[in-house]
């Protein structure tokens, strides 16, 4: 069997019930076959591929919080440190009720190779909790995020490990975090990054994922002669990406006709309100009925049904195995020419072989919505040199970096024979530089 099957086998067998994991590490290995066997006899000496899929580090915890009736609760936390070899571990952390160690594992595992692609000097790491953020209040939010932090803070530091936001992680959490951080460790430094502007958070980082995406989706097109003005595009979610890509799209020229939440989604013929969605869920974290409610036009369904919406370009910025091989029949059906993950894993592997076999242009979330954590490490850069830049330098340096990326993993993909196979070239320029890292280091 062949080192890459061996390890395949061994991950899912030493890793059971973490199906996202299994399939993360999947889809990385198949798309480094070439450069493995070509080393295989050095790698398995080495023993690269169990380096890689084996967490330098994992922490997990017990985060006890009370409620405003005065009950306490307790959730889980975690911390994966996936790999250092570039530079401090680097990652968001996840709120939400489906959080397990598994999917910890296979967003850090992703987020190793999509740092290395920003060409910054960042490594990898994830955490968070199964803590439901959703109807809270204030002060419950406060009691877990200080909860959370009291534990997490023995193990991060603007050196070694640096959080961020990710799904239910937004402004509010980080600014709690950051407070008992700093009170438990008597450190103001950037210890987190997505931090309010009045306390060291950089301009443009809010904005930065959904932009990016839209930078790469552009760059994408222009490529293969498409202008995305006058496009028609269908989005998924309805937080920090979905609504900074619906509005980068929208300055493109573009018409976002949907986007989603848990519940249901929006169906806006006339292109979607951004400054009403934004009201709806960064102020009164209402649920997307409100929307129908203000823009009477407009269709709200139960469920889920983005993808059956007709679309130029499609968007996926919810979650994990959000678009299965149905949407991307469907999709194709429809005529869409271009899917680029605004979300962390959003295609399901059936799905993402049907677009690639089917000359849908595809661009991987490790790829296209890495200039989140790109404008991360410029907001580390900033704290490291106690100056804040203008918004227009930030975005000027994350447009030129999403440009970057998309030449790499082109030139990646072309480089090993499979032109305009951006997972293999994403996979493959992002493995490459972590690779090359790793060596340099010894048996570490
Ligand atoms: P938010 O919490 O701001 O928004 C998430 C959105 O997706 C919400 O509309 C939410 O609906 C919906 N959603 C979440 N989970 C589910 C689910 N299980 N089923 C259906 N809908 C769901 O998160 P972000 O926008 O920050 O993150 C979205 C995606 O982008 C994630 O995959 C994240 O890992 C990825 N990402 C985020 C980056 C960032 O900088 N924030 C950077 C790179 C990737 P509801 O409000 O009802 O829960
Ligand atoms: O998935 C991701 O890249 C993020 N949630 C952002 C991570 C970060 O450190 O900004």
């Amino acid at each position: 069997m062949s080192y890459i099957d061996e390890i395949i086998e061994q991950v899912i067998e030493k890793n059971p019930d973490e199906p996202e994991f299994h399939q993360a590490v999947r889809e990385v290995l198949d798309s480094i076959r070439v450069i493995v066997d070509a080393n295989e006899a050095q790698f398995r000496r080495d023993a690269l591929l169990e380096r890689l899929v084996n967490p330098e580090r994992q922490i997990k915890f017990r985060v006890p919080w009370i409620d405003d009736q005065g009950n306490a609760h307790v959730n889980t936390g975690y911390r994966v440190q996936f790999n250092s070899a570039i530079g401090p571990y680097k990652g968001g952390l996840r709120l939400h009720p489906s959080v397990n160690i598994g999917i910890i594992k296979f967003l850090g595992f992703e987020q190793i190779f999509k740092n290395a692609l920003t060409g910054l000097p960042i490594g990898g790491g994830k955490g968070g909790s199964d803590f439901d953020p959703k109807g809270k209040s204030d002060r419950e939010i406060m009691s877990f995020c200080q909860s959370f932090m009291s534990e997490l803070c023995k193990y991060i530091g603007a050196d070694t490990d640096v959080p961020a936001g990710d799904i239910g992680t937004g402004a509010r959490e980080i600014g709690y975090m950051f407070g008992q951080y700093k009170r438990l460790r008597g450190l103001f430094e950037g210890v987190l990054t997505g931090k309010g502007l009045s306390y060291g958070g950089s301009l443009a980082r809010t904005e930065a994922t959904g932009y990016g995406l839209l930078y790469i989706t552009d760059a994408l097109l222009r490529d293969h002669n498409v202008d995305i003005k006058g496009k028609t595009a269908v989005v998924s979610g309805a937080g920090n990406v979905a609504i900074y890509a619906i509005e980068k799209a929208q300055q493109l020229g573009a018409k976002v006709v949907t986007c989603s939440d848990s519940t249901g989604w929006i169906y806006d013929p006339d292109g979607i309100d951004v400054a009403l969605l934004k009201d709806i869920k960064e102020v009164r974290r209402a649920r997307l009925t409100a929307y129908k409610d203000a823009r009477p036009n407009a269709e709200y369904h139960e469920g889920r049904g983005v993808w059956q919406v007709k679309c130029d370009v499609a968007l996926p910025c919810a979650t994990q195995n959000e678009l299965t091989l149905d949407d991307a029949k469907q999709l194709k059906a429809n005529g869409c020419i271009a899917v680029c993950e605004g979300a962390n894993m959003p295609t399901t592997e059936e799905a993402t072989k049907f677009l690639q076999e089917n000359g849908i242009l595809f661009i991987p979330g490790k790829a296209s919505n890495c200039g989140g954590v790109a404008t991360s490490a410029l907001e580390m850069s900033q704290n490291s040199e106690r100056l804040s830049w203008s918004f227009e330098e930030v975005d000027s340096k994350l447009k030129g970096i999403m440009e970057n990326v998309y030449a790499n993993i082109s030139a990646a993909a072309k480089k090993y024979g499979m032109e305009g196979n951006y997972v293999a070239g994403a996979n493959i320029a992002g493995f490459e530089k972590v690779l090359n890292a790793m060596n340099a280091q010894g048996i570490v």
